[in-house]
């Protein structure tokens, strides 16, 4: 039996979960349930990133303690994503005991191994970003990815020697091509790559809400170097039968902004503490909301709990895979969300289970004839699925409910009786059965309402088949509604 090990990003506890953060979320769920329904054992983790100075200075701003501030923020996260249907096994915190302990006993690692040295900082910090930012790329005192004004820091600091690890990142590129995806990602990080790698600093000492960093327990771990760990630590690094069961990592989900975060400082830190590397890490495209850039200042910040409680989960998580490949950028707009909602959830899928599962249910004959509809192509989603596209396997499930309507239409069953109508509607039911194991990645509360629908168990992978339905219909509510 194969095993499958997905992670998000953890997220900061500076905002509430928005929309970026459901949308890498849904992800990683997908593929999480999608190795599942093939019967492989999977640990999905999420979690919160709760350390550092942004952190220290919102908690003051909100008049509350660092630890009361992250707990409420983490909270609103496992909320959203109870709300989101959102199948993780893990949701580790950065303030976990475990994490604290596993962050130190790294660094006492590479520091033994002679991988942390003591120098000076002195030059820009993002504190938004948490980030380290060369004078070269600073323009009027303004951080190059996130546009907001950066500070001047001087002190001392502990560095990893990250410039040492430059030839065998050269090396993990060169012969793993798609270890980071997509192609145009991979490409740009390389050059990046090529051009020079420096160290980097690690420890703060005038942040005090983080890890302690043992050899010198005046500084605290830099929240970056921190924060990637989290990947090993909720596994139970070094001895944990978690970490020896799942590691290495067959996918880290992340935006692709943090690319170069774990695609080179990521594998870098591995290889300084000998570990081996994750398979691949996928950095999606970015949302924006109507046309613009999501922001506090802007007031556009999509709340994922607002859209699930006007539509629904099902239609949100749907939206959110089918409107844009992942490896784009894409815009958000109810517009777009209520016409997918009506175009296709309900017009394509909702009709189709509504008109079959009525006609079904007033035929009293035999439900059982031979297969004259062809089988969805179960081989291209499960190639899609290998490269982590999942839009372009729901594109392939759609295709097959479209296939299914235009079967029905053909057939026109409201004109049949006797066998024939037995026939059409096995091969519709059936239809329907393997939409819904399919669609269970996707809408895995829609899957279950057809299922109850059909009368039908749980399945399998090996179910995906047109055979003969065994089920007992019993026509339910309509799937979607329609919205104006
Ligand atoms: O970066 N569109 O946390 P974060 C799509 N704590 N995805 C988006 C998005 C958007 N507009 N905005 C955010 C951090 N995301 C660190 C990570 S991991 C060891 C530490 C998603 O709260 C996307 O996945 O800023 C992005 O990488 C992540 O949220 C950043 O979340």
């Amino acid at each position: 039996m194969g095993k499958f090990y997905v992670t998000t990003p953890i997220y900061y506890v500076t905002a509430k979960p928005h929309i970026g953060h459901a949308y890498t979320t849904v992800i990683a769920d997908i593929l999480a349930r999608w190795h599942r329904l093939k019967g492989e054992k999977v640990f999905f983790l999420t979690g919160t990133d709760e350390h550092g100075g942004k952190v220290e200075k919102y908690a003051a701003d909100a008049g509350k303690s660092p630890k009361e501030f992250v707990d409420d923020v983490a909270n609103s996260y496992k909320f959203a994503w109870d709300s989101l249907n959102i199948s993780y096994d893990k949701f580790i915190r950065t303030t976990d005991k475990e994490h604290e302990v596993a962050v130190q006993r790294f660094a006492n690692l590479i520091w033994d191994n002679g991988d942390i040295y003591k120098s000076k900082y002195e030059g820009w910090y993002c504190l938004p970003d948490e980030t380290f930012i060369p004078d070269s790329e600073i323009t009027d005192e303004k951080c190059p990815y996130c546009g907001r004004p950066v500070q001047r820091l001087q002190e001392d600091a502990f560095f990893f020697s990250l410039s040492r690890y430059r030839e065998p990142l050269l090396r993990v590129f060169d012969e793993n091509k798609t270890f980071l995806m997509p192609k145009s990602r991979y490409n740009e990080i390389l050059n990046r790559l090529n051009d020079e790698l420096k160290d980097l600093d690690i420890t703060r000492k005038s942040v005090k809400w983080g890890i302690q960093f043992p050899p010198s327990p005046d500084h605290t771990i830099y929240v970056w170097f921190d924060a990637l760990l989290n990947y090993i630590s909720a596994l139970g690094w070094p001895d944990g039968e978690n970490f020896k069961e799942f590691w290495p990592a067959d996918v880290h989900v992340v935006g692709k902004e943090i690319a170069w975060f774990h695609s080179v400082i990521w594998p870098a830190m591995l290889l300084a503490g000998d570990i081996s590397l994750p398979k691949a890490v996928l950095s999606h495209g970015w949302w924006t909301v109507d046309g613009k850039k999501m922001s506090k200042s802007l007031g556009n910040v999509v709340d994922p709990m607002d859209i699930i409680k006007r539509y629904s989960e099902d239609a949100f998580r749907y939206f959110l895979i089918k409107e844009k490949p992942i490896w784009e950028d894409g815009d958000f707009s109810e517009k777009a969300l209520v016409s997918r909602i009506n175009g296709e959830l309900v017009a394509d899928l909702g009709n189709l289970v509504s008109r079959v599962l009525t006609l079904a249910s007033r035929y009293k004959g035999e439900i059982a004839g031979d297969i004259d509809l062809e089988n969805a192509d179960i081989d291209k989603i499960s190639s899609l699925f290998d490269s982590f596209d999942v839009t372009g396997a729901l594109e392939e499930v759609w295709k097959f409910i479209r296939s299914v309507n235009k079967y029905i239409n053909d057939k026109e069953p409201w004109k049949l009786e006797g066998a024939e109508l037995g026939r059409v509607l096995n091969n519709s039911l059936e239809a329907i059965r393997v939409i819904a194991i399919l669609l269970e990645p996707f809408m895995p509360a829609s899957a279950v309402k057809i299922r109850e629908q059909l009368g039908v168990r749980e399945t399998k992978f090996s179910d995906i088949k047109l055979s003969t339905f065994n089920g007992s219909v019993k026509r339910g509510e309509n799937l979607f509604k329609k919205y104006d």
